[in-house]
């Protein structure tokens, strides 16, 4: 049993948010690119007396006493990011993504300086320079965006744009993104222009992990991740980067953008890594990748147009458009019959990011609860049933009959 005991007591309120959640999480399907089921021994560490302990600084270097103990965690978390990605130094501390990719900006540029990310509408993260973020605001940000025919990457425009822009950093990484990533491909244009590359791997660090998508560790200076999504772990992140920029980046870090490190999380981060580097993390992965490209076959085979014409991650992203649906009705509709997606800015959108022309649909969540292919094509019916009667309470109840049936026979979080 989940141990709330002394929450159900105290604060009852809490305890049903927590015990709908959790009922939540078991009977609905879980198809969120960006989300995962972390592992019990995670869920302890995130749990544990860890979290009462203040250690400022560094392992071995702290502004605190009686630091021995989490000294320990962070020291295995450090390793074990290096080993499983084979990078030259790794912090762990950093709480979030975007506190991560701040933490790279503030480490090597100054005010005013030149970023060139990808930009949201297209796949990219609000921390790559958007608008309505800090890092759109204090740098100066460039934004790339994909080809408008085969909506993937296109290195000649990016290519264009950084001659012309002359950034001071180049992020190479996205948020909506189903197409493998040729980071190759940046360092060489980073090159061109004398800029910096940061990776923000943080959707695909599972897939990078399990090797089943290339690694930007021998070309970028910097490389970020989360590591709650493909990787299962703990809800944070951590940064890799040459050995020639750890003072910089540790700098960064600590106490340039954050204090006291969450050190119950970096001891679950610790986990989330020794767990990455097993043969039963890379037989998930597999699967990952393998159910995603079959939803995107079904999707096609349906005549829905999956943008890019299909998928080589973990998540797919459709257009609805032709079909004269929104993002948002259908997120909301899918809802309502047990199935949770996101809707999704699609690739030279026309509506607003609150309304949306496209679903994405992520398969990490289902995989970790044991489906493969059959289930996937299961799955991909009764969304498309759904997407054709969109708003029917009929249809949207019998899918949420079988949705239930389905989690029923791969169960998750069974002794929670
Ligand atoms: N917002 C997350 C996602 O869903 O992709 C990334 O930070």
């Amino acid at each position: 049993m989940h141990e709330i005991e002394s929450i159900e007591k105290f604060d009852p309120e809490i305890a049903d948010a927590i015990k709908n959640e959790l009922d939540r999480q078991k009977n609905y399907l879980q198809m969120i690119a960006s989300e995962n089921y972390a592992s019990k021994a995670v869920l302890e560490a995130q749990g544990s007396i860890m979290t009462n302990k203040y250690a400022e600084g560094y392992p071995h270097k702290r502004y605190y006493g009686g630091c021995e103990f989490v000294d320990v965690a962070e020291d295995l978390a450090i390793e074990r990011a290096k080993k499983l990605f084979g990078a030259e130094h790794a912090n762990v501390q950093p709480n979030s993504g975007t506190n991560a990719n701040f933490a790279v900006y503030n480490a090597v540029l100054g005010h005013g300086d030149t970023i060139m990310g990808m930009s949201l509408a297209h796949g990219g993260h609000l921390s790559h320079g958007a608008k309505v973020s800090v890092t759109g605001k204090i740098f100066n940000p460039v934004q790339y965006g994909v080809n408008k025919y085969t909506e993937q990457i296109d290195f000649a425009e990016i290519s264009d744009i950084a001659k012309k822009a002359k950034p001071k950093l180049i992020i190479a990484g996205a948020s909506s993104y189903s197409r493998e990533i040729d980071f190759k491909a940046f360092r060489e244009i980073a090159d061109e222009v004398n800029a910096y590359v940061m990776a923000d791997i943080a959707h695909i660090a599972g897939l990078v992990a399990a090797k089943f998508h290339n690694s930007p560790v021998p070309y970028a200076d910097f490389v970020t991740s989360t590591t709650q999504k493909t990787l299962q772990g703990p809800r944070g992140a951590f940064i890799l980067s040459k050995e020639k920029y750890k003072k910089e980046t540790d700098k960064s870090v600590f106490p340039g953008t954050q204090g006291g490190p969450f050190m119950h999380v970096i001891a679950a981060k610790a986990i989330c890594f020794k767990y990455a580097m097993t043969e039963e993390f890379k037989d998930y992965i597999f699967n990952v990748i393998k159910n995603s490209k079959r939803i995107a076959k079904i999707f096609m085979d349906e005549n829905y147009r999956v943008v890019s014409g299909g998928t080589d991650n973990h998540l797919c992203l459709i257009d609805l458009s032709s079909h004269k649906i929104t993002g948002r009705d259908a997120e909301a509709s899918l809802y309502k019959a047990g199935i949770v997606i996101n809707k999704n800015v699609i690739p030279f959108e026309t509506l607003p990011p609150t309304i949306a022309s496209g679903i994405r649909i992520g398969t990490p969540s289902v995989t970790a609860r044991g489906m493969k292919e059959k289930e996937m094509d299961r799955i991909a019916m009764m969304i498309i049933d759904v997407l054709k009667n969109l708003n029917n309470r009929e249809t949207e109840e019998n899918v949420q009959k079988e949705v239930i049936n389905l989690c029923n026979e791969f169960p998750v979080y069974e002794n929670l």
